[in-house]
């Protein structure tokens, strides 16, 4: 896989300057002062778009007709490992979800138990830094519900998704995909850890069995394959330190829209 990190850049700037920092906030988006203000902010730090949106705000929902007819797999389309052959042949029965790190009770929950909880169902509309959306209707368990079930040690801050992809081949093993978000996100009711995608169980291209919706935030925060959630206080001693193999190389880790 190559990519032209330069190009990505880029359109991380384009791609929020065209959409509007605020899509997902209606209240706001009608006040123009607002927008113009945040649509030159592009360099808004997580303090600042957490001051200007509630922690609570959700973002944008539509409606079945909205539902992209073609939804791009992008990154990893299909893991590269026997181990991931092995689990879509028998249907992920043997998957485990891992639940660990600064937890009270570390957890061990198969698809057949996340299914067990409670759901919720959102369609909304997915931005990535490559300037391309699509609108996807993402069925899955909110996160804050099995991090309840595992119980926070006191002093985790940060929620870190272990893959099962190598998007990059490097001999230090970097290359394996991660991602994190703190314990707002982690909270936000349309955060989810989704197994479902439009009407169907989520497809192997979308990060089969189970992904990250966070839906305020760009595509690549959408840790796909996640096999393991992690609680810790700082993400410094995990890969490259900086929280995600894209921030790993050079880009933000609060990625907001
Ligand atoms: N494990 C993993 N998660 C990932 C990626 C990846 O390559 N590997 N790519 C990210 C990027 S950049 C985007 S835009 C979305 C793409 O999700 P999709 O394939 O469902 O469109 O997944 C994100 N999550
Ligand atoms: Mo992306």
């Amino acid at each position: 896989m190559s990519f032209d990190l330069t190009r990505r850049r880029f359109l991380i700037g384009s791609s929020v300057a065209a959409t509007g920092l605020l899509t997902g906030c209606d209240a706001m988006v009608e006040s123009t002062a607002v927008n113009d203000i945040l649509q030159k902010a592009e360099g808004l730090t997580m303090g600042a778009q957490r001051l200007l949106m509630s922690q609570h705000t959700l973002a944008r929902e539509f409606s079945e007709a909205d539902i992209s007819p073609v939804f791009k797999g992008n990154g990893t389309t299909q893991p590269d490992s026997e181990d991931y052959a092995r689990m879509t042949e028998n249907k992920f029965a043997d998957w485990k979800l891992v639940v660990n790190g600064m937890v009270k009770t570390p957890l061990n929950l198969s698809l057949a138990d996340l299914k067990a909880m409670p759901s919720r169902t959102q369609i909304t509309r997915h931005d990535c830094v490559e300037g391309w959306s699509a609108i996807g209707k993402w069925m899955g368990v909110p996160l804050g519900l099995v991090l309840e079930k595992a119980g926070l040690a006191p002093g985790a801050r940060y929620a870190v998704f272990h893959c099962a992809d190598d998007l990059e081949q490097t001999l230090d093993g970097s290359g394996r995909y991660y991602e994190s978000i703190d314990l707002v996100d982690a909270w936000h009711p349309q955060t989810i850890l989704a197994y479902g995608m439009n009407g169907r169980d989520l497809e192997v291209a979308h990060g089969a069995p189970l992904r990250l919706r966070v839906e305020r935030q760009l595509g690549y925060k959408h840790a796909k394959y996640v096999m393991g959630i992690e609680l810790v206080d700082s993400f410094r001693n995990i890969a490259g330190g900086k929280g995600g193999f894209w921030e790993d190389r050079g880009y933000e880790w609060y990625a907001g829209i």
